[in-house]
């Protein structure tokens, strides 16, 4: 129902107005697998995610190289299918991907080390390539290196998910370094290196990396998560720097909304991304 809230909530007409041509692609469909038994017990879903994941894996490698895809979730298992499929792509465009992960959480599990079971939580981590998938999820074409990669807004990490982190290499720009340096000096530092590099970039923006004062509407609610001028910010730096290439939108849960204001508010927020501004100024002011 995040999908169909998104819709409602003027996706498609906000980029419209923005002067872009968009072509909603409906929904994806998943072939489903034989059913899976795997040693960790607590896993939830698996032969259903693992079919998702290969569906979108395909339908993200396939889209042309001149448009923008947005995902639409659905929970964040999803992203686990897109940006494995977009670093296929960009490895066929011989161009680095780097991904921006806006999240309270880093989605850095394993299927052995996740002991809620909830796949939500192992996207990142399939993506990058760890081992502890094979055989249960499609195998991966191509992985997103995990130098390439900046979370941001993390705060809420499981210890298994802060060795894996560091052993990677990943980024992570938590709530803590967000108050004490700013949004915009962490960002603008990935984007450099993004631009340097000459690479794609793909934003995975979990609602959750709001704070649910402002963004009511999810599951795993965080207190202490970005504000409405943080996150919009971000967006307008992301606009800005013209390096955005893909796109997901995941975890609104409906239900919990109030009054469509989450929705509402990532729609805005999309739009600030794809180049809604308060007032009008140079590009590339990153
Ligand atoms: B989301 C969690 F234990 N780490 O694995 C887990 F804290 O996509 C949360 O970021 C995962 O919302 C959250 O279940 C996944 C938990
Ligand atoms: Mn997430
Ligand atoms: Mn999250
Ligand atoms: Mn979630």
């Amino acid at each position: 129902m995040g999908p169909s809230s998104l819709r409602t909530a003027g996706l498609v007409e906000a980029l419209v107005e923005l002067g872009h041509s968009v072509a909603d692609m409906g929904q994806v469909v998943p072939v489903p697998g034989p059913a899976l038994e795997h040693p960790n017990k607590a896993l939830k879903a698996l032969p259903a995610i693992a079919a998702w994941t290969a569906a979108l894996a395909e339908a993200a490698y396939q889209i042309s190289a001149d448009a923008m895809p947005i995902f639409l979730g659905g929970d964040h298992s999803i992203s686990a299918g897109t940006v494995s499929g977009i670093a296929r792509r960009a490895g066929e465009l011989g161009k680095p991907l780097f991904v921006l992960w806006l999240d309270a959480h880093p989605d850095f599990h394993t299927l052995d080390t996740t002991t809620s079971g909830n796949l939500h939580g192992v996207p990142l981590a399939y993506a990058s390539g760890l081992s502890g998938f094979q055989g249960y999820f499609p195998k991966l074409q191509a992985n997103v290196s995990p130098e390439r990669i900046c979370a941001l807004g993390i705060r809420s990490v499981d210890p298994a998910e802060r060795v894996a982190l560091a052993e990677a290499g990943v980024t992570v720009h938590d709530m803590r370094a967000i108050d004490e340096h700013g949004i915009a000096p962490l960002l603008r530092a990935f984007l450099e290196r993004v631009a340097a590099e000459g690479g794609m970039l793909h934003v995975s923006f979990d609602v959750d990396f709001l704070d649910p004062a402002i963004a009511p509407a999810v599951g795993t609610t965080v207190p202490g998560g970005a504000t409405f001028r943080e996150a919009h910010l971000v967006m307008e730096m992301l606009h800005d720097s013209g390096l955005v290439t893909s796109l997901d939108l995941v975890e609104l849960n409906p239900f919990l909304d109030e009054r469509g204001r989450t929705a509402t508010l990532m729609v805005d927020l999309t739009a600030s991304l794809m180049g809604r501004r308060i007032m009008d100024r140079p590009t590339r002011s990153y």
